[in-house]
């Protein structure tokens, strides 16, 4: 499902806006890049931030119609994530099982680098954000040797910029390599045009001013 210009993904803008998570200055992204704009899902951090973003990701899960046996939260951000959505899931009727990865294998205890229910079926992966890189192939690898199916992918934002390999940067997204290349369903609760548009929509106000700056961005590291 494609998060257009929608109000789901207006309204999950203000409210990232508002608590803090999503800022606009100076940042340097993972791969290295100088972006205008952050988006820092760490910053959800008390009850109701969490719960009020599990209610987003639940709304848009449901709303795509995705199909899912389970969900994985991918370490270290993607735990309390797809632990949120879980129950938020459950709330709404559809309880799922969920598990998630830890870095370090332990050689005691519960022993193994998964940790939850038993990862199989077709898994739903729930991360925070997605821009150049290639988080989500590791997860796609950790559910693909556990015998499961990795089958889409839910995050909150998809910022639509050109993913990089071998430090190059390369004609599509993040996004449209997991879906396109890896077949995985992806569901983004709001991606750069929302931002975007938001901005525009705030012409004028103090928020306005940054969209210069994150248009200027997209022309150099966006996708169309
Ligand atoms: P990729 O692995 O390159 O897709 O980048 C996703 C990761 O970058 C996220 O999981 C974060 O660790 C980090 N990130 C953000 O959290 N928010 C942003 O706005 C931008 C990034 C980033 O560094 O690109």
């Amino acid at each position: 499902v494609e998060a257009g210009q929608d109000g789901l993904a207006q309204e999950f803008v203000a409210f990232a806006v508002e608590a803090g998570v999503l800022r606009f200055g100076e940042f340097k992204t993972k791969a290295g890049r100088l972006s205008p704009y952050f988006f820092n899902a760490g910053l959800f951090d008390d009850g109701a931030k969490l719960g009020r973003l599990a209610q987003f990701y639940a709304q848009r899960i449901l709303a795509s119609g995705v199909q899912f046996d389970m969900l994985f939260g991918p370490a270290y951000k993607g735990i309390p994530l797809a632990a949120a959505v879980a129950i938020e899931l459950a709330r709404l009727g559809r309880n799922v099982p969920y598990a998630y990865n830890r870095k370090e294998a332990k050689d005691h205890g519960e022993g193994g680098t998964l940790v939850g229910a038993p990862v199989r079926g077709k898994v739903l992966i729930i991360d925070d954000v997605m821009s150049a890189g290639t988080a989500a192939r590791e997860s796609i690898a950790l559910i693909q040797a556990a015998g499961a199916t990795p089958h889409a992918v839910a995050i909150a934002l998809d910022r639509q910029e050109k993913a990089t390999e071998g430090g190059q940067d390369v004609a599509w997204s993040a996004v449209q390599y997991v879906r396109e290349r890896l077949g995985l369903q992806v569901c983004a609760i709001a991606q750069l045009a929302d931002l975007l548009h938001y901005l525009q929509s705030h012409a004028g106000g103090t928020l306005g001013q940054h969209h210069a700056q994150v248009l200027a961005y997209r022309d150099r590291y966006g996708v169309s």
